[in-house]
């Protein structure tokens, strides 16, 4: 294991429904150190080459709409296997397939407005942190 950083996002969702403390809450409980912090609201253009993979899908308009709602807070969490272990805190993509105990199967119920966002590996941590934080 060595120690890592990652890219997560408090999404607009969660900032609305007021759950950023309960979210940094369980980020910190877990062990791993948020670095840098920030509240912003996104640029359409930021979140479209962020979620290039999925520019084919159907839902990717409504994805880049939802993305620019309102405000999100950013984050470089680091610590041991932080990419894996942000992942595993998080829960899956689909709400309904999270598991109680994870954040996204507390707090979400739709895979439209999932709560929050974290690196799915080493490489892509880097390339968001750069695009986020510059
Ligand atoms: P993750 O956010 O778990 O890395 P992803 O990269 O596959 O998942 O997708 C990015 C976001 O796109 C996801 O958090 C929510 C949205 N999304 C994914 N699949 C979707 C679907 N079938 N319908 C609506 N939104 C979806
Ligand atoms: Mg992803």
């Amino acid at each position: 294991m060595a120690i890592e950083k990652t890219f997560i996002m408090i999404k607009p969702d969660a900032v609305r429904d007021r759950k950023i403390g309960e979210i940094v809450a369980r980020i910190e409980r877990s062990g791993l150190v948020i670095e840098r912090m920030e509240m912003t609201t996104l640029e359409r253009a930021t979140v479209e080459e962020h979620y290039a993979h999925l520019a084919d899908k159907p839902f990717f308009g409504g994805l880049c709409d939802f993305m620019t709602s309102g405000p999100v807070v950013k984050m470089v969490v680091s610590g041991l296997s932080a990419v894996a272990k942000m992942r595993t805190l998080m829960g899956a993509t689909n709400p309904l397939d999270a598991a109680p105990g994870t954040i996204r199967g507390d707090f979400a119920v739709d895979v439209n407005a999932n709560v929050i966002h974290g690196s799915d590996c080493l490489e892509n941590a880097e390339i968001e942190i750069k695009r986020f934080f510059g």
